[in-house]
């Protein structure tokens, strides 16, 4: 072998990193079917159930059944233990299936016992491979919490399971819809999963298209694989205001973290060729002001070849204290997300 490969040799290196998006139990698999509707070109989605009739109905193309032979396709009814049995059993072939994948997104409501059991179970199998998981959980309404100590135990053991994986966790409380209190449930989680959906998309976005400084994938990766819990953010607005883009991305108050002092920030700006250093450095200030001289930022901008009315900013934000998901749900009303 050569010391240096021939371009013939390398042009499949260049490809942009392949993407799915795997729902795990009901509410995932809801949440990625909610996905697929409002688009996620160029990403492959599965769904992952013990529940053969919700199975059949979800909307996913690849789907997965697990568990049959103690579970009988009818669902764990919160019995973490028997789905991580059947996933056990059919470790291989879930890996063999996820293997060509170099992100895989995984998505679960917890408090059952299927999604509560895959979410901490495929994230570490995932991570032990080259493969980089982005698990995505959704804590249960308070009440149900409250009211129902077999779903509180659940959530518990998957979240202290997801703290000790460390590395990359998007937590998001069903609680903070309240504030969508007079639309219906399902409307409601609708709401949630767009979120969702742009999260997914500006993180899609920008490992496709590589910035044109410093942010390639294997800094994002390091960024998202590194001990620390983190998580994501994103904003969107006018390019005449810089400031109010990071009080947008700040904002967000689905998400259930509180930022410490001096978190880890990799920041991605994407905008157009009207995008002035000047803007930058505004955003820059500003995210400083809010969050404090961070511990270490890595910036990636990209911009277009044509004016943009507004720019978008990504950040990946690290060293979030890992007790801060559970702590979030032992208090009633969770703070935002940035303690004021
Ligand atoms: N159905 C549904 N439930 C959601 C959604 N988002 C969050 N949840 C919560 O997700 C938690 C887990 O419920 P399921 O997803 O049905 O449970 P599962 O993972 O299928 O586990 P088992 O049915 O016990 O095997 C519940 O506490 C719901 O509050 C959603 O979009 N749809
Ligand atoms: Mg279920």
């Amino acid at each position: 072998m050569p010391n240096l490969p021939d371009p013939d040799a390398w042009a499949p290196l260049a490809a942009a990193p392949s993407i799915a998006v795997v729902g795990l139990g009901g509410a995932g698999s809801e949440a990625v079917a909610d996905l697929l509707a409002l688009g996620i070109p160029g990403v492959r989605a599965f769904a992952v159930n013990t529940d053969a009739r919700h199975l059949q109905r979800t909307e996913v193309e690849e789907r997965i059944l697990l568990g049959h032979r103690e579970l009988r396709g009818q669902g764990s009814a919160g019995n973490r233990d028997a789905v991580l049995r059947g996933a056990e059993e059919a470790r291989d072939e879930l890996l063999r299936r996820l293997r060509p994948f170099d992100i895989v997104f995984l998505l679960a409501g917890l408090g059952g016992g299927t999604g509560s059991a895959l979410l901490p179970y495929l994230s570490r199998e995932l991570r032990d491979t080259d493969i980089l998981p982005i698990p995505v959980a959704f804590l249960p309404f308070q009440v149900e919490i409250d009211t129902n100590t077999d779903r509180r135990a659940n959530v518990e053991a998957s979240v202290a399971d997801l703290e000790e994986t460390g590395g990359f966790l998007l937590a998001l409380a069903n609680e903070k819809l309240r504030r969508f209190g007079s639309l219906p449930v399902p409307r409601a989680f609708q709401v949630r999963n767009a979120y969702v959906h742009s999260l997914v998309t500006s993180l899609v976005d920008m490992v496709e298209n590589p910035s044109q400084i410093s942010v390639d994938f294997a800094s994002l990766k390091n960024h998202l694989r590194g001990s620390d819990l983190s998580t994501l953010i994103v904003g969107e607005y006018h390019v005449s205001e810089p400031e109010r883009l990071v009080h947008e991305a700040l904002k967000e108050t689905l998400l259930d973290y509180r930022i410490p002092e001096r978190p880890s920030i990799l920041v991605h700006l994407d905008g157009g060729s009207n995008f002035t250093l000047d803007t930058m450095d505004r955003v820059l200030q500003t995210l400083r002001h809010r969050l404090g001289q961070p511990e270490r930022l890595v910036l990636g901008t990209r911009m277009r070849s044509e004016p943009r009315e507004v720019v978008r900013l990504t950040a990946v934000l690290g060293g979030l204290r890992p007790r801060t998901v559970r702590d979030a749900l032992r208090s009633r009303s969770p703070g935002p997300l940035v303690a004021p």
